[in-house]
């Protein structure tokens, strides 16, 4: 080949790599179109060869004419490279572009848990009430779950069927009555506490939870007597039913109250009628109380013949089932969004 078919052969190639160039949309297939011209084995670097055996005084020109052919095929692949990064990036601000005049999402606030809402609702009323609340652990030993309580060694409530028992002789809590303990004997007295939290029981149908929620009372002082008892829990049910809530009083059994009565308050969907709640009877039952028993004072240090005290207790599922017409107590424990978000 002269140097004159290889400027026509250059000039050829060159025509044909800018027209390619100028067709291709991906970046990578304007890399190979580039490559297959000037890549080390491309078309223009084979022409090296021919340029190698022209005659000398040739040479010059057409060294020119090589790299007139690789800066024309190099200036095309940089300005289509140029393009369609410009378009990329049109194309991203056409597409990704947020309309912030949109209405945002409304967050969900939650008012939380029925359980949580119902337990706070009772401690606000005994606040008001002048109780301060008191807490304690959830594991605890034989000594403040039963033996400071007045429990007989032979109590059915210390068979492993109702509690839950650790492989080192601690327990889970049955009631959080143990708190009660703790406090009456960490403080000076006069005391009045609830004691708001989990205890646990072996046992499991639509209206027991081997979790659940208790709040317990305890008042002491000086000539505590029942007639306070009933004032309280008057008071209470007031407070929490409404106005004008009538309740009463059912002599019961507890180990450490003597003492004890159960306590109904009048049947919140009948008002007293009968109906399917209160099994027709008007009433529902709500807490269970009495006056602390002398053992009770006794096992903690306490003397019976200058104090005296009443204690209460009531379960937060039960109270949470009646007021929100709630079926199964396990409801409150599975966590499902769509009974969850009622209320
Ligand atoms: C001390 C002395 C006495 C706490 C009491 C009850 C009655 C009671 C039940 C209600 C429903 C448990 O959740 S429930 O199953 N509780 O009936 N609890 S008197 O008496 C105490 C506590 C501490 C030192």
């Amino acid at each position: 080949m002269d140097i004159q078919g290889l400027q026509s052969k250059l000039e050829e190639l060159a025509d044909e790599a800018v027209g390619k160039l100028a067709g291709v949309e991906q970046k990578e297939e304007a890399i190979q179109v580039k490559n297959r011209y000037l890549g080390r084995s491309g078309s223009v670097q084979e022409l090296m060869t021919v340029l190698r055996e022209l005659p000398n005084e040739d040479k010059p020109v057409a060294g020119q004419a090589i790299n007139q052919a690789k800066q024309a095929i190099q200036g095309a692949f940089d300005a289509r490279l140029k393009e369609l990064a410009q378009r990329e990036l049109e194309r991203k601000m056409r597409e990704e572009t947020l309309d912030v005049t949109l209405p945002g999402r409304k967050p969900e606030v939650s008012l939380g848990h029925p359980l949580r809402q119902v337990e706070n609702e009772l401690i606000a009323i005994f606040e008001e009430m002048g109780f301060a609340v008191a807490e304690g652990p959830e594991i605890e030993t034989d000594y403040f779950n039963f033996e400071a309580l007045n429990f007989p060694p032979d109590h059915p409530a210390r068979d492993m069927q109702d509690t839950f028992m650790l492989t080192d002789g601690r327990l889970l809590r049955t009631h959080t009555s143990p708190v009660q303990v703790r406090t009456m004997q960490a403080y000076e007295l006069p005391i009045q506490i609830i004691s708001p939290g989990r205890v646990y029981r072996c046992d499991s149908d639509l209206t027991h939870s081997p979790v659940f929620h208790q709040i317990e009372g305890l008042l002491i002082d000086e000539e505590v007597s029942m007639a306070d008892l009933k004032g309280t829990l008057t008071e209470f049910a007031q407070r929490c039913f409404g106005e004008g809530t009538q309740i009463r009083f059912r002599p019961s059994y507890f180990p450490f109250t003597e003492p004890s009565a159960e306590v109904d308050v009048e049947c919140i969907f009948c008002h007293g009628d009968g109906c399917r709640v209160c099994s027709d009877t008007g009433w529902l039952e709500i807490l269970g109380s009495g006056m602390v028993d002398p053992n009770v004072f006794e096992a903690s240090g306490i003397d019976p013949e200058r104090y005296s005290g009443f204690a209460f207790g009531l379960g937060v599922e039960r109270i949470a089932m009646l007021t929100r017409g709630i079926g199964d107590i396990r409801r409150f424990f599975e966590n499902d969004q769509r009974f969850l978000e009622q209320f």
